[in-house]
């Protein structure tokens, strides 16, 4: 696999900082993207500082890409505001830029939010019903329909990444389910650039854990193969938090504290 040049957004990011480097290695320009500053460009990088709610920064931030990792946008659930600006007109624009300039490919950072308010003794695949457990996971309901509309009528093909836990180590309970290693982040990146035909696929992002609440049954096209799971933390975790409060929503549903946090408490 090797790209001319592909598009990072989000690079400023605990991500896409993580991206970075790994990133590099599937093409010969890497354009990084963010509303915060960036590192300075290396060989092989260019940097571009804007905000997805500005459309015509975003039209040349596009200009000349191949593919798109689009991790950009709130990334928790915040006040409506700038999930607004970020998620929904910043979504609206990067697809329109895409359109315009015919990127083939976009690998869209979604988030297991946007079914949080599914109770952790389920487990649900792609296409049940979504269930977002705030304004952030709405958000990104938004996305992916907006993905599957760009597939549909413009031909702009997507994968949905449905992110669980993408950090070093999962910190509790919970992210022993929703554990997704960087390495694994990496994998299911690759699969999802290089799967020859996507469409619009929707998948979760999730390194192979013992327990999970989520089957990828409909995107084994995409070819990802997990190879770490949280099960080598568990003792660990488990030692750390001994018990959990079943009553508690934070441990009744998948998204975890997400499901009581933010503007409507
Ligand atoms: P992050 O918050 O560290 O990075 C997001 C980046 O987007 C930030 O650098 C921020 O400056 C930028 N950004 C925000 N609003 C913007 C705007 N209007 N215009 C341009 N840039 C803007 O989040 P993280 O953890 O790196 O996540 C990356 C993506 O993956 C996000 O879209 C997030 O929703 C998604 N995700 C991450 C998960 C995780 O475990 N880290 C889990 C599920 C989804
Ligand atoms: C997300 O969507 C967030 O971006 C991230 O900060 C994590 O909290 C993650 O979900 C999670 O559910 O653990």
């Amino acid at each position: 696999l090797r790209f001319g040049r592909l598009l990072l957004t989000g690079a400023a990011g605990h991500l896409g900082r993580e991206l970075r480097p790994r990133l590099k290695r599937y093409c010969d320009t890497l354009r990084l993207s963010d509303l915060s500053p960036l590192e300075q460009a290396g060989a092989g990088e260019e940097t571009v500082v804007a905000d997805l709610a500005d459309q015509a920064a975003v039209e040349s931030m596009v200009a000349g890409v191949d593919a798109i990792v689009h991790l950009g946008g709130v990334s928790t659930e915040m006040p409506w505001e700038p999930i607004l600006a970020g998620n929904i007109v910043g979504l609206y624009n990067l697809y329109e830029a895409a359109r315009r300039q015919r990127v083939r490919r976009i690998v869209f950072a979604s988030s297991n939010h946007v079914t949080g308010f599914r109770r952790q003794d389920e487990v649900v695949t792609t296409r049940d019903p979504v269930r977002p457990d705030g304004l952030y996971g709405l958000s990104k309901a938004f996305g992916e329909n907006l993905a599957q509309l760009y597939w549909d009528r413009h031909g702009v093909e997507t994968v949905s990444l449905r992110i669980g836990s993408s950090y070093a180590e999962p910190k509790d309970r919970r992210m022993l389910a929703t554990w997704l290693s960087f390495d694994d982040l990496e994998r299911l990146l690759v699969s999802s650039l290089t799967a020859p035909v996507v469409g619009h696929t929707v998948i979760y992002g999730m390194s192979d854990n013992r327990t999970t609440w989520w089957d990828n049954r409909y995107a084994s096209h995409v070819g990802y193969r997990p190879q770490d799971s949280s099960e080598q933390f568990r003792a660990a975790v488990e030692a750390r938090q001994p018990s959990l409060d079943v009553a508690d929503p934070a441990t009744r549903y998948q998204g975890g504290a997400f499901v009581t946090q933010g503007p409507h408490d």
